[in-house]
């Protein structure tokens, strides 16, 4: 039985920090492939994207390998919970019903391996964050309902 969570954060495909933004979604991709042997679960734990605005009937261009592995994987009966970062917050439902992703829009607590977990991406739940130049001032309700 598979019994290892991965958890990996702040990829921020399609950022120009990335010198070629596709190889990191291959890199990605090719870790994703490691760990699929033996997860029981994949944590994304927010940013993953930067940026995803999701409309009614579109979705962003690009990160075509990574929505084709993460298909891959939850096809595969891996449980992937995906938690929206302050870059990745506008989504609605095509993760989740596309990709087979658990998607998350509040911090989550769970057992794994008989320890507690406080699951989140961790924007605004420091001080720090006060000082974050992106939008996490934005009510992402607000944020949400802005692209529907
Ligand atoms: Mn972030």
């Amino acid at each position: 039985m598979n019994k290892r969570v991965y958890f990996v954060s702040d990829a921020h495909l399609g950022s120009k920090m990335h010198v070629d933004s596709v190889e990191t979604e291959r890199k990605l991709c090719r870790w994703l492939d490691f760990v699929k042997e033996d997860a029981q679960a994949i944590y994304l734990l927010g940013d993953i994207f930067d940026y995803w605005f999701e409309y009614k009937t579109v979705v962003p261009r690009g990160f075509t390998r990574l929505l084709g592995k993460l298909s891959e994987i939850t096809d595969s009966g891996v449980v992937v919970r995906f938690f929206i970062g302050n870059h990745d917050i506008w989504l609605t439902d095509y993760l989740q019903n596309e990709c087979g992703l658990i998607v998350h829009r509040k911090p989550f607590v769970t057992e794994l391996s008989g320890k507690k977990f406080f699951i989140a991406h961790g924007d605004g739940l420091a001080d720090a964050a006060l000082f974050c130049r992106y939008p996490s001032t934005m009510d992402r309700g607000a944020g949400t309902r802005m692209v529907e």
